[in-house]
Parts: structure tokens; C-alpha cells; sequence
């Protein structure tokens, strides 16, 4: 799949907006139209726009519908229907026909529709979602476990991750056509580095039935016929003098793609852009062309007032302005693919970006075959869907699963091979909570570590945090001898509440605390980063742990700066390595 846009042969329209919604109420026939209860607006989530509490902890069956009129003129193409996502589960009807189905929120799914769509009369869409979690959904939820003492019990909707599971059509509904002749189905940008020159392979698959593909690299000019094999083309180019896709200096080139028929004519185009740049892993450092780079950022949510998970540019331009101000160079996309659009603004603006699957806390205790498989799933439509986007250096398989158990050895030896048989070109890593007892280490190349020194334990003691941190790290480092990252660390701070001396919940506290534990990661050599856990606060499940919401942010969910911004900023202004500096 590739990402819709209008092009010399495409046409694209948007299906967003207004549409009508209603619960599934009974056990009626929606799928032709229905009565609405509410509007509501795509993209977004659906829990926080209404007033009634029932519409937020809604997870059982929603329905959304709306009408569409097709131009005539687009009569001789082929029509696809495009969701880049909708949470958790999508069953899409098109004038009462069943199109398909998807499962899991957060990847894009799409539906030829050329057969089934009319130019003359309305079209009815009808798409039933669901948001209910099981031991074999990705990720888990209504387990009914006891959870440790203080660790989500009881909370509503049970979700064994404290961030608020919303629903809905989060994320931009299209319709795009192309030729029904022939067009470009899929395609991988692979790039080469050798000294200054670099060559680009491209493949892909094609759909209908073409005679020639031509690829032409609009920075170079360079054009060249691809080779084709059945449903598949391959073709490589040269490019003398690359110009190096980078932090902060985001060099992009472009690969138009000609699908042509035996008279030479015309029949798809599509411009695929991608960066030429390598990412290396050493015993203790992390390459980014050859040179290591420290990564300091955070763990993030797609999470606002009033639209939930829902794709605002806004939001999202604001939220990477703030990452400048502050002199990040990196986050993960904690704990599910982001939007397509925030991808491809990290890779215009030189960001780097670790994509993690929504496989957020899976529990061995509940782990089966279809868990394993809907994990697999997700994991290589994320990797399709991100791969030629060169902002992302690295994936993460998975967060905080039970991986002090033998159980999880094969599973995750199974996820590793898939994601290595997929991309060879970026390292892999999981993010464990296990700190030195995980088992699965060996499957990848970073090993992620999410530790909560002087918050979930030793409360309120920096100076035993910041020991308990060193040694911890020795540990893992003595087990594992690969680099370590710390994707999470931090402490609920309320912003404007202050105490001196610094305690917990206070700003003082969250200040300290972070600026002791990154003094110790920047003390050991192996030590490739220091991602905070939060960016920004947000919304939770209710849970006695949580006052409105995770309060871990470094900014409060209205993205305004608590006291520890202003220290990180200083300390990131100036690069950890003097590699970084030119
Ligand atoms: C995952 C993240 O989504 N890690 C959690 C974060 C948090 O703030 C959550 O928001 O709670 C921390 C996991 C802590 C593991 C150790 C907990 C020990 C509890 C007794």
C-alpha cells in the first residue's frame, strides 16, 4: 500500500468531516444507513466529544455512516477507499455490501471499490468499529487480572496500559483512483551508501497489466527502466555526491514512477520520496552515517483535548515546534504507529523517530497463537507502511511485555525474524520493563529500558533513585553488552505545584529527579540516550494512581512548559557527542 495522493493520473478526495453516529444499540440492520444518535467528526476520536459519560468508556459496537456522490468523469477508473486507520476493529459496507474488515487501530487499510461504487445515484458508507480488547487483540485488554497493588486495578475501560483507549475513525478516510489498466500497488526504497556516491533500489508490486515502468529521480534526472516480473518491478539508479539525510539537515529526494503501456502511453505516476542515510549499531553507540548520535527526547501519546487521538496538523506542527524549542532530536512513537503525516513532517524537518506496534503490555499469562499472529500482522504493516520514511532509524517490537518468562523467548524470536526478514537496512529493539532478568535480549539490536527509579519505587529519595538507577544499568549492561536506551523515566508532576525541599508530585521534584537520573545514563559510555517518559501529560482510564490523567509530561497536555523544559532545554542545547557538533 502506498500513501494516497493526487498526481498527473490520480485523482483524490477526501471523505472527511461530518458523519452521522450512532452505538449499536440492538440488533437492527445498520449496515444500509440508520438513525443518528449524535454527529461526529472524522478524524477523531469519538469518547470526549459528547457530555454523557456513557459515550466515553464506550467500547462495544459504533456505527458511522455517510453519503457520497462520484463524479461521472471518473467513470473509466479504478476506485479505491482508503482508512488510514479506525480503532480497534472496522467492518466497512458500501450500499449494503460488506467490503472487508481490519483489526487493530492504528495501520491503513483500503478496499477497491471499483465494482460496487455507483455514478449514478448516492453512495451509502457504513463502517461498524469496535474497541474491544482480549487476550488476543493487539494490544491486550479486559483481562480481568489482578494487577499488582497500585498497577491499574480495577480501572474502567480494563486495559492492562494506563493510556485512554479510544475509538473511532481517528485518521483520514479518502477515495483515490488510478487507471484500471495498470498501477503502482507497492513499492521499497532501499538506499546504498559507497564513500560519496550512493545507489537507490527501487521494488514494488504493480496491479493490472503493464508493458514499462520508468523510474526518474527528480534531484538527478537520472531516468531508468525498471525490470518487470509478473506483479513485480525492480530498477536501481545512481546518485553521485548523495546528499546525506540527517538530524536537523533533512535532505530528500524523489522518485517519480512511470507505468506505461506498450504504445508508451501514460498510464500511472506516482512520486515516491525518500532519504539516503545509514544507521549502524556498535557495542556502545548508535551510527547515523557513521557517526554516533545521543538520543535525547521523549515517549509521546497522540492524545488532546476534545479530539483524543485524532489527527490534527495543528497539533502535530505544534507538538515538533515544541521538540525544536526544546533541542530534541528523537522519539518513540510510544505505544503505536503515529499518523503518516506526522512521519513524513519528522522526515522534513530531520527528526528520528523509533516506530513501535501497538503491542503495549502483553501478558504471557494470556498470550495464545492469535495473539502471536495479530502481533505479526501489525508489526509488518507498520514496517510496510514506514519503510521508505528515512525519519524512522529503528523499530520496536513491542513495550513492557512479561519477558522474564520463558514463553516469551519464542514468541519474540519469531517477531525478530519477521521484522529482519522484512528491513534489513534498521536495527530492532523491544522495550523491556525487566531491566537485567528479560530473556529476549538476544533478538535485538538496542536493548530499550523503561525504569522508574524515585518514583514507582524509592519515592521521594533521588539520591537512592540515582544509585539504584547505576546499578541496575551495570546489571543489564553486564547481561546484555549491546547499548542501552532509556525510553522511560520521569515523575507525575502537577504543574504549578511547588515544594522545598523537592517532593514528589512537585515540579521541584520532577526537575531534580530527571536531572539526577540522566547525570548517572551520561556517566556510562553505553548509554545511547535518554527518552522521558512524557512529552506532554494525558489522558488515562480513572485509576486512584492518576489525577486527570498521566501527569509524567514535561509539558502539560496543553503543551505549556513545567519547570524541568526549561533545564532540558540547556542541557540538550549542546550536543552529547562532539561528533554531533558539525
Ligand atoms: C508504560 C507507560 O505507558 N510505562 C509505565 C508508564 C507510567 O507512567 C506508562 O504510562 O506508569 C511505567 C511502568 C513502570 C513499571 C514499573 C512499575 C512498578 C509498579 C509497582
Amino acid at each position: 500500500m502506498i500513501y494516497p495522493k493526487q498526481t498527473t493520473t490520480r485523482s483524490l478526495f477526501d471523505l472527511n468531516g461530518i458523519w452521522d453516529f450512532s452505538r449499536e444499540l440492538d440488533a437492527g440492520d445498520y449496515t444500509q444507513g440508520f438513525k443518528a444518535e449524535k454527529q461526529v467528526a472524522v478524524p477523531s476520536s469519538y469518547n470526549d466529544l459528547y457530555t454523557e459519560e456513557v459515550f466515553r468508556t464506550w467500547d462495544k459496537g459504533v456505527w458511522y455512516t455517510r453519503s457520497f456522490t462520484m463524479p461521472r468523469l471518473l467513470r473509466e477508473e479504478r476506485i479505491v477507499l482508503r482508512f488510514a486507520s479506525a480503532s480497534y476493529r472496522a467492518a466497512v459496507y458500501l450500499n449494503g455490501v460488506r467490503l472487508g474488515d481490519h483489526e487493530t487501530g492504528y495501520t491503513p487499510f483500503e478496499f477497491d471499490i471499483t465494482d460496487c461504487v455507483s455514478f449514478d445515484q448516492e453512495n451509502r458508507l457504513c463502517v461498524r468499529l469496535d474497541n474491544l480488547l482480549s487476550a488476543e487483540t493487539i494490544p491486550m485488554g479486559n483481562l480481568q487480572n489482578q494487577p499488582e497493588p497500585g498497577q491499574f486495578a480495577g480501572q474502567y475501560p480494563d486495559t492492562p496500559f494506563d493510556f485512554f483507549p479510544y475509538g473511532g475513525i481517528q485518521r483520514p478516510v479518502s477515495i483515490y483512483t488510478t487507471s484500471k489498466v495498470a498501477w503502482l500497488e507497492s513499492v521499497v526504497v532501499e538506499t546504498l551508501v559507497n564513500g560519496a556516491d550512493a545507489e537507490v533500489k527501487l521494488a514494488g508490486t504493480l496491479g493490472g497489466t503493464a508493458a514499462k515502468v520508468v523510474i526518474e529521480c527528480e534531484e538527478t534526472g537520472t531516468r531508468t527502466e525498471a525490470e518487470i516480473a509478473g506483479d513485480r518491478f525492480s530498477g536501481a539508479f545512481a546518485v553521485s555526491d548523495a546528499r546525506l539525510w540527517d538530524v536537523k539537515q533533512p535532505e530528500l529526494y524523489h522518485a517519480r514512477i512511470q507505468i506505461l503501456d506498450a504504445s508508451g502511453a501514460l498510464l500511472d505516476e506516482y512520486t515516491q520520496r525518500f532519504g539516503i542515510r545509514t544507521v549502524e549499531v556498535t557495542k556502545n553507540r548508535v551510527l547515523l552515517n557513521g557517526k554516533p548520535v545521543y538520543l535525547q527526547g521523549f515517549g509521546r501519546h497522540e492524545d488532546f483535548p476534545v479530539i483524543g487521538k485524532g489527527l490534527n496538523h495543528s497539533v502535530n506542527i505544534r507538538d515538533h515546534e515544541i521538540l525544536h524549542w526544546i533541542h530534541a532530536n528523537s522519539y518513540r512513537t510510544t505505544h503505536y504507529p503515529y499518523s503518516e503525516e506526522l512521519i513524513q513532517l519528522a522526515d522534513e524537518q530531520g527528526l528520528l523517530i523509533i516506530g513501535e506496534t501497538p503491542a503495549v503490555s502483553i501478558n504471557f499469562d494470556y498470550v495464545n497463537q492469535n495473539t502471536l499472529k495479530n502481533h505479526k500482522q501489525v508489526l509488518a504493516e507498520l514496517i510496510e507502511r514506514d519503510r521508505n520514511n528515512p525519519s524512522v532509524i529503528m523499530w520496536s517490537v513491542a513495550n513492557e511485555a512479561t519477558t522474564d518468562r520463558e514463553v516469551a523467548v519464542s514468541y519474540f524470536k519469531e517477531l525478530s525474524e519477521l521484522a529482519r526478514s522484512m528491513d534489513a537496512t534498521r536495527p530492532i529493539t523491544m522495550v523491556t520493563c525487566k531491566a537485567e532478568k528479560d530473556l529476549v535480549m538476544d533478538f535485538f539490536d538496542v536493548v530499550s529500558v523503561n525504569l522508574y527509579p524515585g518514583w514507582y519505587h524509592l519515592p521521594g529519595q533521588v539520591a537512592e533513585a540515582k544509585e539504584d538507577l547505576r546499578d541496575t544499568l551495570e546489571k543489564m549492561h553486564n547481561a546484555f553488552q549491546k547499548p542501552i536506551l532509556i525510553t522511560e523515566f520521569g515523575a507525575d508532576t502537577i504543574a504549578g505545584l511547588h515544594s522545598l525541599p523537592a517532593e514528589q508530585w512537585s515540579e521541584e521534584y520532577q526537575t531534580e529527579l530527571v536531572m539526577g537520573l540522566i547525570e548517572v545514563m551520561r556517566d556510562l559510555d553505553y548509554v545511547v540516550g535518554e527518552h522521558l517518559w512524557n512529552f506532554a501529560d494525558f489522558r488515562t482510564a480513572q485509576n486512584f494512581a492518576r489525577v486527570g490523567g498521566n501527569k509524567k509530561g514535561v509539558f502539560t497536555r496543553e503543551r505549556q512548559p513545567k519547570m524541568l523544559a526549561h533545564f532540558l532545554k540547556k542541557m540538550w542545547a549542546t550536543p552529547r557527542y562532539t561528533s554531533e557538533l558539525s
